[in-house]
């Protein structure tokens, strides 16, 4: 081939998998959305979006306002206060101060104006109905996961009274409070009929898994997951290593659910910030491999917080089946990280791997995450399939489409189906 036969060829390369990429419907496996049918739970708008814990955090680097002041003020004052200091006072770059205006460029609005009251007006005219469907539209997504507690009092008695289901909004069982709080969540057990003693007997664990399959039946749980500080080690004679061993991991073998494990999160550091408060930590990867090597029956899905734990957390993937690692989490949802991970992922362990989930906690976040991350994961195809054109493998239409399918959802639902 002449070098500009190859040249056109490449370019013609990478604008079929950028289109691919950017339109390829996705599985967001991990959110913090809830099924319309919870009411208020589900958080949207342009309130919502800017009392984003991520903005609030950011808001305080520039606001001299004592903390209790700040919680104190109603929802839209706060969204005005963090307004004001990231987006007016200073050019809105940080990533999620760009994600909102990436969300209301997409809705169709004009964000050049600076205009937070008409945005507001426009914000008014949706019913949550049709607005879920545009977000979900405009963001490419198939189906999303919640993350599902039934420590949580706002949620409870929702899943308790039983609702009609939205089939795109699919459950996860998060159980922190059971693992990382034994001593106060086992109190809460006995008075929902769950007799179980705090030393943690055979028979408490069997009342546990008791506990779970009944919330793993009453949600229709895709999978369970907790959050795990950097400290967490396995095996270990605490209650999280105990329970995790003969509660929660028996009954996901039982009932053919992978346990997702997000590791790394040191939560309070600052507490006054109350949501935004929580840090993050190097986590222990042998600890994973342990739990991997001792349950090769059970099925780990796992991302990790700090940024030196990605290159074994791939490493730990090449060793093990059993350990599917997922998404680019929280603080490294930066396309600088992104783009790092999802690089180093594809060249260690290819195509069994899950490179993004959105984690919104506001349904109209969907849009930018989703719009930036396939930004930076098409970025890393294109680069990836010229390499490999260059050796005379030249990726087809549907081979490409195959592979992006599996990045966005399919090797996720492969992996739970085993
Ligand atoms: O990303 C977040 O919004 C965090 O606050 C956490 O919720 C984290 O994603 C988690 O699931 O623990
Ligand atoms: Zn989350």
């Amino acid at each position: 081939m002449t070098a500009a036969a190859h040249k056109l060829s490449s370019a013609s390369l990478a604008a079929r998998v950028e289109k691919i990429a950017l339109t390829t419907p996705v599985f967001d496996i991990h959110t913090h959305l809830y099924d319309p049918a919870l009411g208020s739970l589900l958080l949207w708008g342009i309130d919502d979006l800017l009392t984003y814990h991520y903005l609030v955090a950011e808001t305080f680097r520039y606001l001299d306002l004592p903390y209790e002041e700040f919680w104190s003020l109603s929802k839209t004052r706060q969204a005005d206060l963090i307004w004001n200091a990231l987006f007016i006072e200073h050019s809105p770059i940080s990533e999620a101060c760009r994600g909102v205006l990436t969300t209301l460029n997409r809705l169709g609005l004009d964000v050049k104006k600076r205009d937070l009251p008409a945005i507001r007006r426009w914000f008014a005219q949706w019913k949550v109905a049709d607005y879920t469907d545009r977000c979900l539209e405009l963001a490419g997504i198939r189906q999303l996961c919640m993350t599902n507690s039934p420590f949580d009092d706002l949620e409870r008695p929702v899943w308790e009274s039983g609702f009609a289901r939205d089939q795109r909004f699919v459950a996860a069982l998060r159980i922190d409070p059971l693992l990382l709080a034994w001593r106060d969540t086992a109190p809460l057990l006995a008075r929902w009929g769950y007799p179980v003693r705090a030393e943690l007997s055979a028979q408490s664990c069997g009342t546990v898994r008791r506990f779970l399959a009944d919330w793993t039946r009453r949600l229709q749980a895709k999978y369970l997951m907790v959050s795990l500080p950097p400290g967490f080690a396995f095996p270990g004679k605490d209650p999280c290593a105990r329970l995790l061993e003969h509660a929660v991991l028996p009954h996901c073998r039982e009932h053919g659910l992978p346990l997702a494990l997000m590791l790394g999160a040191r939560r309070a550091v600052n507490p006054d910030l109350e949501l935004a408060g929580d840090g993050l930590g190097r986590s222990r990867i042998d600890a994973l491999e342990n739990l991997c090597a001792q349950f090769p029956q059970n099925r780990f899905l796992v991302t990790v917080l700090a940024r030196e734990n990605q290159h074994e957390l791939c490493v730990a993937a090449r060793k093990f089946r059993n350990l599917h690692p997922f998404g680019c989490w929280w603080f490294t949802n930066v396309p600088y990280l992104v783009e790092e991970m999802t690089r180093l992922r594809l060249e260690l362990i290819g195509l069994s791997v899950t490179p993004q989930h959105s984690d919104a906690r506001v349904l109209d976040q969907v849009i930018y995450k989703w719009d930036h991350s396939r930004r930076v994961i098409a970025g890393v195809l294109v680069e990836k399939y010229a390499d490999l054109a260059r050796t005379g493998w030249e990726p087809t239409e549907p081979e490409i489409r195959r592979d992006v399918s599996a990045l966005f959802g399919g090797a996720f639902e492969q992996f739970c189906a085993h």
